[in-house]
């Protein structure tokens, strides 16, 4: 259906008492901005998102994308045609609507509008997601339609402003965006989920981290962000894991554990803050109560694995010293605390080749993990990165790695090698957090896991 078809309106469609010359229709607009033509006449182009009629009134709720209106057609003043087309419309039908503006408190959004005019694009047979409560199994099959659901939209939409915000803080605090390969010869964060994919006659992995790349840009720029999608071939079945994942690594020269750690919860108090601000409405529209977000400032509380241990011991846990913390360990800890919460210095057997071992005690690394309030789990994973050419070397043999595929890395500690830290928030469980979502199959577009690559 081409677009340019508006301008084939036909007038006598309008019927007589509303007919409107062609240059009267009014150029198209977004529900979004109806409050910038209160009182006159606008056009919308969009979906039929629910309808109710009683006697003489249709009462339809359209969305386009930009919001949601309820345009009210009352028969006795349109055209029959009008009355018959939004008789018509189904639930997710394709319309183009005209008619006033008017402010009414009661209208979700505070606007309304009285329709003049109805056109069908499509009519939708029988839409497969109604009102009615469904299955996640088959939602899941119909991300694609999903989409389209208020709650989703808000989801979405909160997900691009956290982009946004990130984004910006990173811009205009001196960091320059440095895209890493999605195609690499070497694993970041361990073999046991990589990704491996021919290429052509040797092998190739799904990057699990643009780290060693940043690592590389932070020593050509200062300091710099990867943003992009990593890929982790997660067994696990958790609410918190997806295969596929966005992540944004910023990489800082001349820049230890503690400043990094200052940086991170200026950060993320910074996107937090911002989406509250700018995202009212579409927090309301996932139910979050946003009171839990306002404490996120800094400082941010910090304690150290041992600290953490103690912890999770005292609250009946059999943890030992050594072990990576879970899920459960994680909403213990984060339970204490009214914001994110750092845990410093774990052990160097539950952490990557690349970080720091403390001089002052080398059985832990210099890094720092944060964990979200709520039960939301670890968020970033950072670290001051081992500087020294001869440590470094000595861990990855430790860690069975191989260096051939790693020359270039190691390049790093002999040109110039200098003290630096990064750290890698990811996006998906930053936007389940912020959005105070159970899983997070609920924050991608259209979310990659163990058991699903459908839609
Ligand atoms: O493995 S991390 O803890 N750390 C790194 O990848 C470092 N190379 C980052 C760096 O220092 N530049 O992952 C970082 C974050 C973690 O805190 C989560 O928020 C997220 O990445 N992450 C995931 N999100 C969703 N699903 C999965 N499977 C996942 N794995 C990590």
């Amino acid at each position: 259906m081409p677009w340019g078809f508006l301008k084939a309106l036909p007038g006598g469609d309008l019927g007589n008492t509303l007919q409107m010359p062609d240059s009267a229709i009014p150029a198209p607009t977004t529900i979004s901005k109806l409050s910038e033509h209160v009182g006159s006449d606008v056009t919308l182009r969009g979906w039929l998102y629910n309808k109710r009629s009683k006697g003489k009134l249709q009462f339809l709720i359209l969305r386009d994308g930009s919001g949601i209106v309820q345009a009210v057609v009352f028969r006795p003043e349109v055209a029959e045609e009008t009355w018959a087309a939004a008789e018509s419309l189904t639930q997710e039908s394709s319309c183009i609507v005209s008619g006033t503006v008017r402010a009414d408190e009661r209208a979700p959004g505070g606007y309304e509008l009285t329709a003049k005019h109805v056109e069908v694009v499509q009519v939708a047979p029988e839409y497969p997601i109604s009102p009615k409560e469904h299955g996640v199994d088959f939602l899941m099959s119909h991300r694609h339609l999903w989409l389209r659901s208020k709650r989703q939209h808000a989801i979405i939409r909160i997900r691009a402003g956290i982009v946004k915000a990130m984004r910006n803080w990173m811009d205009d605090n001196g960091f320059v965006l440095v895209d890493a390969p999605i195609l690499t010869p070497a694993a970041c964060e361990g073999t046991s989920t990589l990704f491996e994919t021919d290429y052509f006659d040797t092998k190739a992995y799904l990057t699990q981290s643009g780290q060693l790349y940043a690592e590389a840009a932070a020593m050509a720029f200062g300091r710099v962000y990867t943003f992009g999608p990593t890929f982790r071939a997660e067994k696990s079945k958790t609410r918190r894991h997806l295969t596929e994942f966005w992540m944004l690594e910023p990489e800082m020269v001349f820049c230890d554990l503690d400043e990094s750690i200052r940086i991170q919860e200026t950060f993320v108090s910074h996107v937090v803050q911002s989406i509250l601000q700018d995202y009212k409405a579409d927090l309301a529209d996932v139910e979050r109560d946003a009171s839990r977000l306002e404490p996120v400032k800094p400082p941010f509380p910090r304690i150290t694995y041992d600290e953490a241990i103690e912890i999770l011991r005292a609250e009946g846990s059999e943890i030992q010293w050594g072990a990576d913390f879970g899920g459960t360990d994680e909403t213990i800890l984060a339970g204490r605390f009214d914001r994110p919460v750092f845990v410093t210095h774990y052990p160097k057997e539950c952490k990557a080749f690349y970080m720091k071992e403390d001089p002052a005690r080398p059985e832990v690394v210099k890094c720092a993990d944060l964990i979200a309030p709520e039960g939301y789990g670890e968020i970033i994973g950072g670290s001051q990165r081992e500087d020294d050419l001869d440590k470094l070397m000595q861990r990855m043999a430790e860690h069975d790695i191989s260096r051939d595929a790693y020359e270039w890395y190691l390049d790093l500690r002999r040109y110039g090698s200098v003290p630096h830290s990064g750290f890698g928030i990811g996006l998906e469980r930053t936007v389940a957090w912020i959005c105070g979502l159970e899983h997070v199959r609920e924050t991608a577009p259209f979310p990659r896991m163990l058991t699903r690559i459908y839609p």
